[in-house]
């Protein structure tokens, strides 16, 4: 990462692609991984690269959500782990949720790989390696979760997966809060809360959301998730994805 000049115009499409080779070369990331990377990158261009308010917005909501719920869950992938391991662990502490590896290429190596990782930048627990319950009508390695888990969450944060466990875990009554930089993908298209923006970004901002409203009393974080169109979000997203065309 010291070899990329941070003055270089594309200095963080050319960090996200360094971590992505590194995570691979680390066992951490799957090969699939740095396509998944590719076509982030190519809608995050036509964003211009930056947070536009919805998503901003949608950060906010994402926070209240998992302020409000009982039991959350973020789940952690090949490329988040490579991209953002230590911010996710700021952020599970910022909300008190737990982190659960779960992959579409699931190896037990990778596995471990992931929740070794996340250790190494401050996780002490690390779910999803148990895998002791399943998700219903969802046949391949990513219905594989924890039953005190991902199984028993009110809230699930998804970031960065194109597939149909979004719409499983919805048919299980979870609130799903997606991070994708393509607003078609079918994940961010049944959110309770899609957040159309580069990972390396949504999260911190979700922390400093988070703690920015950690002493605010329930009915301010109802208010903040009642008053969230996701809708709207989607729209404002694919509007400015137009225009960067
Ligand atoms: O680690 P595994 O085995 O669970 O596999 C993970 C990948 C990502 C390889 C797998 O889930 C996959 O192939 O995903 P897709 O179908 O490529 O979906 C990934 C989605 O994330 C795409 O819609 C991308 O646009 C989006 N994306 C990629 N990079 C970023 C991103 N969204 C936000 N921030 C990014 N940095």
């Amino acid at each position: 990462e010291e070899e990329i000049p941070a003055d270089h115009p594309r200095y963080q499409d050319l960090l996200t692609r360094h971590r992505i080779e590194t995570g691979i070369e680390k066992g951490i990331t799957h090969l699939q991984g740095m396509h998944a990377e590719g076509r982030g990158s190519a809608f995050d261009y036509l964003l211009g690269e930056e947070t536009i308010p919805s998503a901003d917005g949608a950060e906010r909501a994402a926070a209240a959500h998992l302020l409000l719920a009982d039991q959350p869950v973020l789940s952690i992938n090949g490329n988040v782990a490579a991209l953002v391991p230590e911010e996710m662990v700021d952020l599970a502490s910022a909300v008190d949720a737990d982190l659960e590896v779960n992959l579409f290429n699931r190896t037990p190596e990778r596995v471990e790989a992931i929740a070794e990782h996340l250790r190494e930048h401050g996780a002490d627990e690390v779910k999803g390696l148990t895998a002791d319950a399943r998700i219903p009508k969802l046949d391949h390695q990513r219905a594989k979760v924890d039953a005190d888990g991902i199984h028993a969450a009110d809230v699930v944060l998804v970031p960065l997966e194109d597939g149909d466990r979004a719409e499983a875990l919805q048919e299980m009554d979870k609130t799903e809060i997606v991070i994708d930089l393509n607003p078609l993908s079918r994940s961010p298209q049944v959110a309770a809360v899609p957040i159309v923006d580069n990972i390396i970004r949504a999260v911190p901002n979700m922390t400093e959301h988070a703690r920015d409203l950690a002493d605010a009393d329930e009915a301010e974080l109802r208010s903040i998730v009642d008053e969230f169109d996701r809708e709207q979000a989607l729209e404002d997203a694919e509007a400015r994805i137009r225009n960067g065309l």
